[in-house]
């Protein structure tokens, strides 16, 4: 599939309410879309990178500038190009995982639609529907923190993760179990603790948590082996896992026993199955993290948590849980569950009206 021309397309759109951690309160999502136009029609990619550095090292303005000045112009020179040799095709230009993801995912799109399949077949996916989770942000109090996973639950919900931090991490635990006994329940750090802050997770023990999501920093793989011998929760990982091959490392460490899949941090859509296909091998089980993606994104990581390895719910919830408009139709989740998208490639694409509102600039770039 020769690409022609790829366009690059700012958007903007508010969210239903501010998404809080420790480190940012999100109002809106800025995204930066890729529409590929190939000879043989045309495919969309969503960059997941959010408006700061602070989940990663990517953000929007430089996933952007990468896109513009380093990996578009090595799609667009490498000619004909197939969804997988994308990574290869843009091998030489370091890190920026979730920019190339986008380009990765829209070139499958593409090439996907032109032969009439689902991204969901080609990946491999077993289940038509998924579970699906809610990552609720850090509340203002317990009261509000217990309202609102209240009402997800009565939604449907399957599964409930809350943000955690040393300082806020007991006291809403303990909060949400004591109302919700049987709800499943698991916790993120996102690197929050240090390795000797173990006893603080320790003390979450008692709440029957399917697991504490990235304890330690990121890069301290053997910190998170030591909070995986020190505490009973199962360990998963996240921002750790950026490639199989940090995966196997995790895995071989004893550094998690479940992990957490997204396609945008370890560099695309491909690179996640095979992250789920060593983990599958090792017993070891996935699931579907969330970026607050648009419509684009989420039929993607629907495709993704339909195989066969992802046997937790995902962070995957319905479109109304994020946006007052999504760029798709909405995704509307029944009885905690959303279909995966059956039509050709990502089975979604933007509606004219609503990427016309939410688009904030457009750059074209040709050969
Ligand atoms: O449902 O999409 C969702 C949000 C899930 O909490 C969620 N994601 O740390 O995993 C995370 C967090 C996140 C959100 C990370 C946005 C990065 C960006």
């Amino acid at each position: 599939m020769r690409v022609e021309a790829v366009e690059l397309r700012r958007v903007r759109l508010p969210l239903v309410r501010p998404f809080v951690t420790t480190a940012a309160a999100t109002t809106a999502r800025s995204s930066v879309l890729v529409r590929l136009l190939t000879d043989g029609g045309e495919g969309w990619g969503e960059c997941v990178a959010l408006d700061a550095p602070h989940y990663t090292s990517e953000y929007v303005e430089a996933a952007h500038h990468a896109l513009r000045h380093h990996l578009v112009p090595r799609l667009l020179a490498a000619g004909a190009v197939a969804g997988e040799a994308v990574a290869q095709v843009l091998g030489p230009v370091q890190g920026h995982p979730m920019a190339k993801a986008a380009l990765e995912m829209a070139v499958l799109d593409a090439e996907l639609r032109a032969a009439g399949r689902s991204l969901a077949a080609r990946l491999g996916a077993t289940r038509t529907e998924v579970d699906c989770g809610v990552a609720v942000g850090e509340a203002p109090s317990v009261g509000a923190l217990l309202d609102e996973v209240a009402g997800y639950l009565d939604q449907g919900y399957r599964r409930i993760k809350l943000k955690v931090h040393p300082g806020a991490d007991l006291e809403p635990v303990a909060a949400v179990r004591a109302r919700f006994a049987d709800v499943a329940l698991q916790v993120d750090a996102n690197g929050a603790y240090s390795v000797d802050q173990w006893p603080l997770l320790a003390a979450l023990d008692p709440f029957d948590l399917l697991l504490v999501e990235q304890p330690v920093a990121a890069d301290d793989l053997l910190g998170a082996a030591e909070v995986a011998r020190r505490i009973r929760t199962p360990v998963c990982l996240d921002e750790s896992i950026t490639s199989a091959a940090t995966a196997a490392t995790a895995l071989a460490l004893g550094a998690c026993s479940v992990v957490n899949i997204k396609p945008g941090r370890v560099g695309g859509l491909l690179e996640a199955v095979r992250i789920h296909d060593l983990c599958v091998a090792a017993a070891v089980p996935v699931w579907c993290g969330g970026m607050l993606e648009t419509g684009l994104g989420r039929a993607a990581n629907l495709a993704l948590a339909a195989l066969p390895g992802f046997t937790l719910p995902a962070d995957l919830s319905g479109s109304a849980r994020y946006f007052p408009l999504d760029l798709t139709e909405p995704f509307v989740p029944v009885d905690g569950r959303l279909a995966v998208p059956t039509g050709p490639g990502l089975g979604v694409a933007p509606l004219p009206e609503e990427l016309e509102e939410l688009t904030v600039s457009v750059e074209l770039l040709r050969p």
